[in-house]
């Protein structure tokens, strides 16, 4: 698999063999995607039918030749798992019923967060049947940061007070939901590398909102102590975190969570980061998804610049967030036909970006 050839450090001749995926490449901007979600109302009843989240993980691959598939699953699996009450309202996203106090977390067994999330397994099962051997599987969860702000907030948010208020005035409580989670999470990683799963990765959407004082912990140790549970049941399957918006020391944080592959979202500028980063360790991204919804010279330039950035480095080419609604398919066609051309090619959509204006020298 192209994907696993570099992240085991094997990073090829030339830039055409930069593994290719898109985090959200299963949605909404995809019209069969669209026609295939009308057929279950409700979300979570959508992800929970194995046959339709084979059928929604394979639509990317088939219409674009992708080097890596990701179960169709959602990181909100294990709040609902767990017993949360949650729906998914259009236009709204996920509602949750906050508990008053986040201690009174639904008392779980991990055994019965697995017998829940079993058709997440089923639905893996049955993909790596259907896809090519060459192309690798992607399953994954939130990072326990990132799904406690559902949680205590709800849904998603833009200020995240209830979160930081717990964090900071609650410790005792707030530390007994991240316990939890990173239980079910280890659980729900081990159980999709055993079903067939070739790659797991870690989704900490809201890293960027942590206060500072509070990134050890809740960024890097959070995610470290998952790594080291699926570790620890004998699951060798490479593991990528992607600390979205966390700009500090990216070498502490690989280092300390041990995980395989730095996922960097689009505001890291990929020369600082590679400047700074120790050259072994893979890095996957980090192209603006807005990028991809303009299109065109615009796209074609920043995705070279990436490549270029991180040419000497394992590099996987992804999105620094996930795919937008309402992104032309058509660009993505165009944006994968560039990465896999040779660079020959590639070099001469280059035009004004690195011109002088007029009348300088
Ligand atoms: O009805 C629909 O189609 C709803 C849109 C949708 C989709 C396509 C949701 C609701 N979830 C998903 C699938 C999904 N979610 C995938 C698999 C598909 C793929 O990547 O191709 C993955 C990996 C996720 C992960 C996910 N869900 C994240 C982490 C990545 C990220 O976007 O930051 C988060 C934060 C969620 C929560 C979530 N799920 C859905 C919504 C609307 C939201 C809230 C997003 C927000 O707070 O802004």
């Amino acid at each position: 698999m192209r994907i696993l050839d570099t992240i085991n450090g094997n990073i090829g001749t030339d830039s055409t063999s930069v593994p290719i995926w898109f985090m959200r490449q299963a949605g909404r901007y995809l019209p069969e995607y669209k026609a295939l979600r009308a057929t279950t109302s409700d979300f979570i009843s959508y992800c929970l039918d194995s046959d339709k989240a084979v059928e929604a993980t394979l639509q990317p691959i088939r219409r674009y030749d992708l080097d890596a598939a990701i179960v169709f699953s959602d990181i909100l699996l294990i709040p609902w798992a767990m017993g949360y009450d949650l729906r998914f309202e259009e236009g709204k996203g996920p509602i949750l019923t906050p508990p008053k106090n986040p201690a009174e977390i639904p008392e779980t067994a991990p055994e019965a967060i697995k017998t829940r999330l079993a058709p997440i397994g089923k639905t893996i099962k049955k993909t790596r049947t259907q896809l090519a051997k060459d192309k690798a599987l992607i399953g994954f969860c939130g990072a326990p940061w990132t799904v406690s702000t559902y949680i205590i907030e709800g849904g998603t948010s833009r200020d995240f007070t209830k979160t930081k208020k717990c964090l900071w005035q609650n410790r005792p409580n707030f530390n007994h939901l991240i316990d939890a989670l990173i239980t079910h999470s280890i659980e729900f990683l081990v159980m999709q590398a055993r079903s067939g799963a070739d790659i797991l990765m870690i989704f900490d959407s809201w890293a960027g909102i942590v206060p500072g004082a509070h990134q050890k912990s809740y960024i890097f140790e959070t995610t470290a102590r998952i790594i080291a549970g699926v570790r620890a049941r004998n699951i060798t399957a490479p593991i990528i975190a992607f600390p979205k918006g966390f700009c500090g020391n990216f070498t502490d944080y690989v280092q300390t969570t041990k995980c395989d592959v730095l996922a960097i979202d689009h505001t890291i500028c990929p020369a600082w980061l590679n400047a700074q980063l120790p050259k072994n360790i893979p890095v996957q991204g980090n192209l603006d998804p807005m990028a991809v919804e303009i299109g065109g010279k615009t796209m074609l330039e920043c995705a070279a610049d990436i490549c270029d950035a991180f040419k000497t480095r394992p590099h996987i080419f992804n999105l620094g967030h996930g795919m937008g609604q309402h992104t032309p398919p058509e660009n993505v066609a165009e944006l994968v036909n560039f990465l896999r051309a040779p660079e020959s090619t590639r070099t001469s959509t280059r035009t004004s970006k690195r011109e002088s204006p007029k009348g300088e020298k």
